[in-house]
């Protein structure tokens, strides 16, 4: 009794520290398949999926595959580059088939949602240089059904009525730092309470500056292409 009355405090520390049953972040990987002088961590969460290139190379694949059912996870890793910094993302919503629709035939059928997450820091300052936001251009390739009435049949058929779709190619050259995405939008910023970002997220620490963005549709656009090039933090203007 006295022994754990001694140690008492000691097991206190400990989970404060371990956050008092809140999972720990999931362990940086350091990625071999980016070169630079500059080193960088990153968070990224994705509901559902994500691929991550710099410039037109794939530096990692969200670890769960799309086909999971609630692939809900966080992925934390260190790659090198130099800036400009191209950073180029494919995001994907789960989706059943064309129609965008999941859980067909059951009575969770439904559109499914997406929302995406990810914070890039300087590891040798800790310093912020990217952070999702608005600023981010981003391009839908598919977005359906174009009416939530779809969701309501009891034989959805991608491409009829409600369960209409649009789906585009990736544009050429879109990976490369010349490419203008001038005529592409800009992302949506979402709140948690829109996402409800699930497991993975509350993980990690994300600054202020990272935001939840998705494209203008939180439901119907199911698979979406992100880009931002990051400058030189000194070059950065403030806006
Ligand atoms: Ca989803
Ligand atoms: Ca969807």
């Amino acid at each position: 009794m006295i022994a754990i009355t001694k140690s008492l405090p000691i097991i206190l520390i400990l989970l404060a520290i371990a956050g008092c049953g809140r999972k720990p972040a999931p362990k940086r990987v350091l990625l071999n398949n980016g070169e630079g002088a500059i080193t960088i961590e990153a968070d990224i969460w994705a509901d559902n999926w994500f691929a991550l290139y710099l410039g037109d190379d794939l530096l990692i694949e969200d670890s769960v595959s799309i086909k999971t059912e609630r692939s809900f996870n966080a992925e934390c890793f260190t790659f090198k580059a130099d800036y400009p910094i191209v950073l180029n993302l494919v995001a994907k919503d789960f989706k059943e088939n064309a129609s965008g629709l999941e859980y067909i035939g059951t009575r969770k059928q439904q559109l499914g949602d997406g929302g995406l997450i990810a914070q890039f820091r300087e590891a040798s300052s800790g310093k912020l240089i990217a952070g999702t936001n608005s600023k981010w251009r981003c391009y839908v390739l598919h977005h359906g059904p174009v009416q939530e009435a779809c969701a309501e049949l009891s034989d959805p058929v991608a491409g009829e009525g409600p369960c209409a779709f649009t789906e585009l190619e990736e544009p050429e050259g879109w990976k490369t730092a010349e490419f203008s995405t001038a005529d592409w939008r800009q992302s949506s910023e979402y709140s948690e309470s829109a996402v409800r970002p699930k497991d993975g997220y509350d993980q990690i620490q994300w600054d202020d500056q990272a935001k939840l963005i998705w494209g203008p549709d939180l439901k119907k656009d199911n698979t979406i292409l992100f880009k931002i090039v990051i400058d030189k933090p000194s070059e950065q203007n403030d806006e």
